[in-house]
């Protein structure tokens, strides 16, 4: 594990409790942490029952008794430490978005694919129960031809001009260190859900903001300028001719984590809330084709509480009717990985796939800045 803030909780947490839950041929061993800060990572060890502690990312990637590592540090050193556990021989997983850039990502994809190694991006929601009955829903044929795909992720942490740039936590303000604002670090998850229920996005359109433009830096002291975009709304074309809307903000006062999606379709829609996350809505016109199959006057939207063992994943959590949280998406997740590793169907984000979502990113960047609309280059065969 390299790194020890918000994601390595949340990753540690998974590793803790995988084989608790679910049944695999490998047991998972906290053998190491690694982070710069001896006294802190020591602490996070001790807290989460890693055996040892490294203080060099170099030393652990080498060291022979690690078959896994985890980049849970800051975007602007993803790459080069998937390069060296690539190296290495080393399965990788990392957290998102995959890199900087669209240029370091696919270094990072070439890499892997040479080493011929195991590899995810920690894309967590796809493994939120309700979202992955959305993707069922759809490829039942219950939504039918898609239209509208429109999503949002809102929060409201930065709106004080006295929110430092840099450091931890807040390297999520420094351009340098995470590559993009609001757009890598949030519509990146909307991006890649987006694209694995409704497929490619080919062309985007973007306006994007920077409310406060000046913030001192949390390692430097000194006031700089702010390169990260606060907020950024785009609309796109996806390959299979429906339209979509995002929009993300660190701005919208009283947001915490308001992430939502919505998908119209010609026989239906579905409609998911993370604050309400063990719900699917879902509006059903036609389960067949031609007119209607539900009578007008009972028609409507019907809340699915996602919790019964038939729903992905449930059966290995507890009884219908009782809930699992966002923990048990990152859970979820690595448990689709070990098995991936084990019966050689590997898990979904790899390295390629969320490159993709990269690119995306990138084009709505882009667009952001010459205010036009921006081809995103999807390799539309690597969307899964
Ligand atoms: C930012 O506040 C953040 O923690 C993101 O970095 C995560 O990826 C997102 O899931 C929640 O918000």
């Amino acid at each position: 594990m390299i790194g020890y803030g918000f994601m390595g909780r949340a990753h540690s947490n998974a590793y803790k409790r995988l084989n608790d839950f679910f049944p695999l041929q490998h047991k998972v061993v906290l053998k190491a942490a690694c982070a710069r800060n001896e006294e802190k990572v020591k602490a996070f060890a001790a807290n989460w029952g890693y055996e040892r502690t490294e203080t060099d990312w170099r030393k652990l990637v080498r060291s022979p008794d690690v078959d896994l590592i985890d980049i849970c540090t800051p975007n602007d050193s993803h790459m080069e430490i998937a390069l060296a556990a690539a190296k290495a021989g080393k399965m990788i997983v990392c957290e998102k978005p995959l890199a900087l850039d669209v240029k370091q990502g696919e270094t990072m994809v070439k890499a892997v694919e040479k080493a011929k190694l195991p590899n995810m991006v920690w894309f967590n929601y796809r493994r939120v129960p309700s979202i992955s009955l959305a993707k069922q829903l759809i490829a039942e044929g219950r939504i039918g031809r898609p239209y509208h795909f429109r999503a949002n992720f809102l929060q409201d942490w930065t709106i004080s001009p006295d929110v430092p740039q840099g450091g931890a936590g807040l390297w999520r303000l420094d351009v340098k260190a995470a590559g993009s604002g609001v757009t890598g670090d949030l519509l990146a998850h909307n991006i890649d859900c987006a694209m694995w229920l409704n497929g490619p996005i080919v062309r985007v359109t973007a306006r994007t903001e920077t409310f406060v433009k000046q913030r001192k830096h949390a390692v430097t002291g000194k006031m700089q300028p702010v390169g990260i975009d606060d907020a950024c709304l785009f609309i796109c074309e996806f390959a299979n001719g429906s339209l979509g809307l995002f929009e993300s903000t660190r701005y919208a006062r009283g947001h915490k984590a308001l992430k939502t999606f919505e998908l119209n379709g010609e026989q239906g829609s579905l409609a998911f809330n993370l604050e309400e996350m063990e719900y699917l809505d879902f509006f059903e016109y036609n389960t067949g084709g031609g007119e209607a199959t539900v009578d007008s006057h009972i028609r409507g939207w019907r809340r699915i509480h996602v919790t019964n063992g038939e729903h992905p994943y449930m059966n290995r959590y507890w009884v219908p009717g009782l809930v699992i949280g966002y923990e048990h998406s990152f859970l979820n997740a690595l448990a689709d990985f070990v098995q991936g590793v084990e019966n050689g169907k590997p898990a979904q984000p790899d390295f390629r796939s969320a490159l993709q979502t990269q690119k995306v990113c990138e084009a709505v960047i882009k667009s952001g800045k010459t205010g036009r609309w921006e081809k995103t280059g999807v390799d539309v065969k690597a969307v899964i």
